[in-house]
């Protein structure tokens, strides 16, 4: 396995292979196995572009030799920061082909989580948009490129600048055309991709995800989605998130022969109108989009009859609103849990409809093994709760170039620390009722809390800073900076924002609140107690 990630104990891939969940093929000829079988049907629509399988893998073929031909080979890290279009798919299939690793980041990435990726993972190339929502990636590219020698080639959808048009990796190659013979591409248990962790920690950890694991997730979630030829599924959320990549999601929406159409945002009035125009069957949203949609339904008149199931997840869905989502959309509504690192809990069609509104559903695979544990590490009794800790046949055993980390994050047995604190029904269901983890969970974007401190706390004004979650009507939850002022005096929430936009933080990052204290609440071991600071900050707003 590659440098810096922690393979599965032998017996235990060889269990999974003996069980058949392991298939041993790689992705990208999977992709080549739906091309041959789905041939003409239309795999992808992106605004007014068609793509059906056949052109898919051939597209697809041509940027693996374009890529090539520019050096990118197997085992180079690949930084890609593109919004939902065909060529975010087209480029991770090429990579996947390549056994080039496709490292995934949100399009609202700046500066300061882009270099660290770049740097952290040595990426040799990085892929970006000419501008995407009035922002231009170009320029971010010349400070990635400025910053991280390693970053060999920018390739720009679109306009390119000073860089190297994606286009062109799609023309005919000088020398032999082949995208590399199966000789030289990865092996189904190679690393295929890295996901971004919602983390904890002060700079994001990667989570690499194998060819013959994450098939696995794809095709279970599919089948227990009902995913068949006949499926549509419309890509609200950005493609990077596991969710929308892979629960089923695009890959196991192609891998059933269906077809993908992708939206460019979540706005309701756009995304209604993609349904009923492409008599879209099956999406995936965050809560906060959920909100917005049973909103819209109120006052846009669209046919959305085609639904057959809304998929919600990312953050908890409230049962009160979980039982307004089948009578407005008159669609079956699947609560879904999951996480970069791996496991995957999903309601089930089967259950009953309590099940669904008030349970996160339940795992995905006979194999994956949790355990719901105390402070102390101990096994709490059913329909108590802890925290939750899983291991399984798509679930990490380790960060990428993170042993540090990874010494706390997994237990000695393998069992990953999901940091949620879970009940778990007599049924075998996980209801979620909070976290240990130092996370905001912005709608469905997760912040790091030790991440905001740490800038926060570089701000000449502040003397100390405690980053915490604040309750929000909308998004569930809001960024809130505390502050310690230093002695001249507080910057204040406007400055604060400013400074953190100017050390490249993304947006969904940046504080909404500020409240200036004269000391924090401390726990017997003398750290900040979050627990108390937020229940003070939470009264003191009345
Ligand atoms: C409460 N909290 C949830 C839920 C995730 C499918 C769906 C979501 C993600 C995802 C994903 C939750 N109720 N239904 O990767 O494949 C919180 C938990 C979890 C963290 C993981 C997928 N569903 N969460 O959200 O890696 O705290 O993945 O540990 O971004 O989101 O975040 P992330």
């Amino acid at each position: 396995m590659l440098e810096g990630c922690v393979d599965w104990p032998r017996e235990t891939a060889d269990r999974y292979r003996k069980l058949g969940l392991w298939e041993g093929r790689t992705l990208g000829d999977e992709l080549r196995r739906w091309a041959v079988e789905y041939r003409d049907r239309v795999a992808l629509v992106s605004g007014e572009r068609r793509v059906t399988y056949r052109e898919l893998d051939a597209w697809v073929d041509r940027v693996a030799a374009g890529l090539r031909a520019r050096g990118i080979a197997r085992d180079d890290r690949v930084v890609v920061q593109l919004p939902n279009a065909c060529e975010f798919v087209v480029l991770c299939f090429a990579l996947y082909r390549l056994g080039a690793l496709p490292v995934f980041s949100l399009p609202a990435h700046r500066a300061n989580e882009i270099t660290y990726l770049c740097r952290h993972a040595e990426a040799v190339a990085y892929v970006v948009p000419d501008t995407h929502h009035g922002f231009d990636y170009r320029t971010l590219a010349g400070t990635v490129k400025a910053e991280v020698p390693s970053v060999r080639e920018v390739f720009v959808v679109g306009d390119p600048g000073p860089y190297t048009p994606f286009a062109a990796l799609s023309a005919p190659q000088d020398g032999p055309a082949d995208a590399g013979g199966p000789e030289d591409g990865p092996e189904p248990h190679d690393v295929a991709f890295f996901l971004l962790s919602g983390g904890t920690t002060a700079l994001p950890k990667l989570i690499p995800r194998t060819h013959d694991d994450y098939a696995y997730q794809t095709r279970v979630s599919a089948e227990i989605c009902g995913v068949d030829e006949t499926c549509v599924y419309l890509a609200v959320l950005p493609l990077p998130f596991n969710f929308t990549w892979g629960c089923p999601g695009v890959l196991g929406v192609l891998g059933a022969g269906g077809r993908v159409v992708l939206a460019s945002g979540t706005d309701p009035e756009e995304c209604f109108a993609l349904i009923e125009a492409e008599r879209v069957t099956l999406t995936s949203v965050v809560p906060t989009i959920a909100h917005m949609w049973l909103d819209g339904r109120e006052w846009i008149d669209r046919d959305l009859s085609s639904l057959r199931t809304l998929q919600i997840g990312s953050a908890k869905l409230h049962p009160e609103v979980a039982r307004r989502i089948e009578p407005s959309f008159d669609c079956a509504l699947q609560q879904v849990f999951g996480m970069a690192e791996g496991l995957l809990c999903m309601t089930r069609s089967t259950d009953d409809p309590e099940t669904v509104v008030t349970t996160q559903g339940r795992p995905i695979s006979p194999e994956d093994e949790l355990r719901v544990v105390d402070p102390q590490g101990r096994p709490v009794p059913v329909g108590e709760t802890g925290e939750l800790l899983t291991r399984g046949p798509y679930t990490l055993r380790g960060y990428y170039r993170a042993p540090e980390h990874n010494a706390t994050a997994f237990d000695e047995d393998g069992f990953y620390r999901t940091g949620d604190l879970v009940r778990m029904t007599g049924q075998g269901g996980v209801v979620v009722e909070g976290r240990v983890k130092d996370v905001i969970v912005r709608g469905g974007d997760k912040v790091s809390a030790t991440e905001v401190e740490r800038h926060v706390s570089a701000h000449p004004r502040v003397r100390q800073a405690a980053v915490i979650p604040v309750t929000d009507p909308v998004l569930g939850e809001r960024v809130c900076a505390c502050v310690i002022p230093a002695a001249d005096g507080a910057p204040s929430l406007k400055e604060l924002k400013t400074f953190l936009s100017s050390r490249g933080v993304a947006d969904f990052k940046l504080p909404e609140r500020l409240v200036l204290l004269d000391s924090f609440p401390l726990t017997g071991l003398n750290k900040v107690d979050k627990k108390r600071l937020r229940a003070d900050v939470g009264e003191s707003r009345g």
